[in-house]
């Protein structure tokens, strides 16, 4: 009881319902319009830690209520970042618990002059966020990586300088999502009174911050609140079907005439390609430009866009730039397909994940990874183990990389109430921020859940379940890593993607038995469910630098000859019919916690952590890019080849 009561003090639940605050979180991304202006909150905000054995402190003398640096003494901080590797402090880099952040900022005059609703949005504050604006509570989020909103019109002061707080707690309790749980060492004789440690079912460090740019932006006060876009085609017609919805911070304008949506479709280089009128319908392009992935099409990742308007009673408008990637995402029992044509994905694990930054979003980082990605030939990754940065997913979309968007549901077992209904929260966040994005192909709930338990088979029911409710127009999947014969999770799913191992965490050394268990395994995936099967993780450690011939583990030799041995077994597999794709283990070196079996993080990269290529890049390069030339026509061929090596 005494260690219930003390997670919750870490937690600092202090009278305050994270829950039922917002119902919007994840809505469209601030962008700039004719009647939207957006205003960045990025740079250097003040930081300061709760006491480790007093994570209430913050609370208690209201830390919130005037600038952080008369509560104590402050440090920079850089936003966005994550806070633990950018200074020399072990304390801050190991912290667990509260973190407190704030700045000010000045709201334009004008803005109130022109009567505009203001609204504040984090891209993600991790893991659990407070928020208050000039010293009083605005609102609160549970879970990382998704955005946190609210409107702030009238909570702000009008060319003044405002107060924004922020505090964030990076504990991962039994039921949030991913879980994670605070254990006390209470053995007087070994450990110092109230010592504790977090610990967490996966092997990436758990980096905390807020990670992503915060923006305040302003809409007119009758305004433009979502807009859901599903694309069809006919013949070489693309068709578009949309559904806006508004809302009105005036009463009596929440009826808006059924007119007061309009719809201007522009083709890439903004020339106008047709309009509509009406908040819900479709848009007719005749031999519309399609989208499609990178090296499937001499031009991937084509995107027209809708500037959507609504406009109120007195005429007054909202528009919101909405890129639309024409594109139909099919599968049956065997095969995924893109445009109706079956699609390979060749692509990567991957993390958000460098060094200073941790999982703080980094402009260069994003060019340089989508980069390599297409200097690797590769049409796709998979956003282990939680949603990205939406500056990540922009990227993706425009270059036409397909994405297994997967939800935070890291390594779940128990599978309680509690945490399902948490766990679905998140998938309709997810669904709802990512819906519009061509490039999004699978809904991933989860990787790795301990789905041998026999309670996961109604658990992922429901969150597969309610994952298509959220989204019928694409495939949903679980990462699964238990043998096929006792697990629960796989019925649920429409596809079934599965992390294996072989050679480095069973038969170590052995490359000989890969290519046969690996063809055993997978084939047995599709023979028990009749569903397409791919391989979302596989792959060695290596220390760059590391060479030696014969190969040895931890070895770049090793690491490439683990994978040469793979891409016979997916040869032989893909032969078959209903193997869908391969994604190597891991796209970079990433950082774990300190341990006995990680090596200053992980090595299972192909690129080092700050990018340059392993002896394994160049090999799956060279995969991937014939693969690329083996599964397309002719002219997409010659874009293959055009590639520099
Ligand atoms: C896995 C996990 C991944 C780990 C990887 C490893 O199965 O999905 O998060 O990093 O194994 O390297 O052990």
């Amino acid at each position: 009881m005494g260690t219930l009561i003390a997670i919750f003090a870490l937690l600092g639940f202090v009278g305050i319902e994270a829950a039922a605050i917002n119902s919007t979180w994840g809505g469209l991304y601030p962008r700039e319009s004719a009647s939207r202006e957006v205003k960045s909150l990025d740079g250097l905000w003040n930081f300061r830690l709760a006491p480790l054995q007093d994570p209430d402190k913050g609370f208690r003398e209201e830390w919130y209520s005037q600038p952080l640096s008369l509560s104590g003494p402050v440090i920079s901080m850089a936003v966005p970042s994550s806070y633990n590797d950018v200074t020399q402090d072990k304390d801050l880099r190991d912290h667990i618990g509260w973190a407190w952040y704030d700045r000010t900022f000045i709201v334009p005059q004008r803005w109130q002059a022109d009567k505009q609703r203001v609204v504040l949005r984090l891209g993600s504050a991790h893991y659990n966020a407070m928020i208050y604006l000039n010293g009083k509570f605005l609102t609160a989020h549970e879970g990382g990586h998704l955005p946190v909103m609210a409107e702030i019109t009238t909570g702000v002061v009008y060319g003044q300088e405002n107060l924004i707080t922020v505090a964030i707690n990076n504990t991962l309790t039994p039921t949030t999502v991913p879980q994670g749980k605070i254990v006390y060492k209470n053995d007087p004789t070994r450990y110092p009174d109230g010592y504790f440690v977090q610990e967490y079912n996966f092997d990436f460090t758990n980096y905390a911050g807020i990670h992503r740019p915060v923006y305040i932006y302003t809409t007119p006060r009758t305004y433009i609140d979502d807009i859901v876009v599903t694309t069809d085609i006919d013949g070489t017609d693309g068709i578009i079907s949309y559904n806006i919805t508004y809302e009105s911070l005036d009463a009596r304008k929440t009826s808006l005439r059924a007119s007061g949506c309009s719809i201007k479709l522009l083709d890439k280089n903004g020339a106008h390609v047709k309009s509509a009128m009406g908040c819900v319908g479709s848009i007719k392009v005749e031999n519309a430009t399609l989208w499609w992935p990178y090296l499937m099409d001499e031009n991937p990742g084509y995107q027209y866009t809708m500037i959507v308007a609504v406009s109120d009673e007195e005429g007054n408008l909202d528009l919101y730039p909405q890129k639309v990637g024409i594109r139909v995402v099919g599968w049956n029992s065997t095969t995924l397909t893109i445009n109706g044509v079956p699609a390979y994905l060749r692509g990567c694990g991957r993390h958000e994940d460098s060094d200073i930054r941790g999982k703080g979003v980094d402009y260069p980082l994003i060019v340089k990874d989508f980069s390599l990605l297409k200097w690797l030939g590769a049409n796709s990754f998979r956003t282990s183990h939680y949603p990205y940065a939406e500056e990540i997913m922009d990227m993706a979309d425009q270059e036409g990389i397909m994405i297994v968007d997967e939800s935070p549901a890291v390594g779940l077992s128990g599978f309680g109430e509690e945490l399902m209904n948490n766990h679905i929260t998140v998938m309709k966040e997810l669904v709802r921020r990512d819906k519009n994005r061509p490039s999004v192909i699978m809904w991933s709930v989860g990787n790795e859940p301990v789905s041998n338990q026999p309670a996961a088979k109604d658990y992922f029911r429901s969150v597969v379940g309610a994952t298509r409710e959220a989204d019928s127009t694409r495939p949903v999947t679980c990462v699964l890593n238990k043998g096929a014969l006792l697990e629960f999770a796989a019925s649920s799913l429409d596809i079934i993607l599965v992390n294996r191992y072989y050679s480095w965490y069973s038969d170590t050394g052995h490359l000989e038995i890969i290519e046969q268990q690996t063809i055993t395994e997978f084939t047995e995936w599709h023979l028990l469910h009749n569903k397409p099967v791919m391989i979302s993780e596989y792959g060695a450690g290596s220390i760059a630098g590391f060479h030696q011939d014969p190969s040895f583990t931890w070895t770049e030799e090793y690491q490439a000859e683990l994978m040469m041995n793979n891409f016979k077994a997916f040869d032989s597999l893909r032969s078959k019919g209903f193997f869908i794709g391969e994604m190597i283990w891991n796209f970079a070196d990433f950082a774990t916690p300190m341990g006995a079996t990680r090596v200053a993080g992980n090595k299972k990269g192909i690129f080092t952590r700050n990018r340059q290529p392993k002896l394994a890049a160049h090999f799956l390069r060279s995969r991937y890019l014939s693969l690329a030339n083996a599964t397309n026509t002719e002219t997409i061929s010659s874009c293959a080849q055009n590639i520099r090596f």
